[in-house]
């Protein structure tokens, strides 16, 4: 009987330590995998989200000589964008553009495809930090 309980303890201690070093596994392959994927993956993402007739936030910060992802959702109505100074211009056909911008600064975001009575107006700003 006493033999059945140490060898039951055993079995539980066992347990604990292969469920201790379980825990630990992913944790310690954590900074390895976000390493790797600071190269590429990690760019920094802007959706341009766009109704009629704004875009769906007034300010897009991103960080300067890091590569930034712009992508253009028309959610209602059809625009495209363009950045100037940042050389990206998205349009339906062409919804993504990876660029890294050098310079801080505010850059102007406007739509420029013709889409009616709120397209003069349908601006936001790129902060770059
Ligand atoms: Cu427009």
């Amino acid at each position: 009987m006493k033999k059945w309980i140490v060898s039951m303890a055993a079995v539980g201690l066992i347990f604990a330590l292969s469920a201790c070093g379980a825990k630990e596994a992913p944790k310690a392959s954590e900074p390895a995998a976000g390493g790797a994927a600071n190269g590429n993956a990690a760019a920094q993402q802007v959706k341009l989200v766009a109704t009629n007739f704004e875009f769906d936030q007034k300010e897009y910060t991103v960080k300067k000589g890091e590569d930034v992802t712009f992508s253009l959702e028309n959610k209602q109505g059809m625009h495209a964008v363009q950045i100037s100074g940042a050389n990206v211009s998205l349009d339906n056909n062409n919804k993504t553009k990876t660029v890294k911008i050098d310079k801080a600064g505010t850059y102007d975001i406007i739509c420029s495809l013709p889409c009616g009575q709120g397209h003069a107006t349908m601006k936001s700003k790129l902060i770059v930090e």
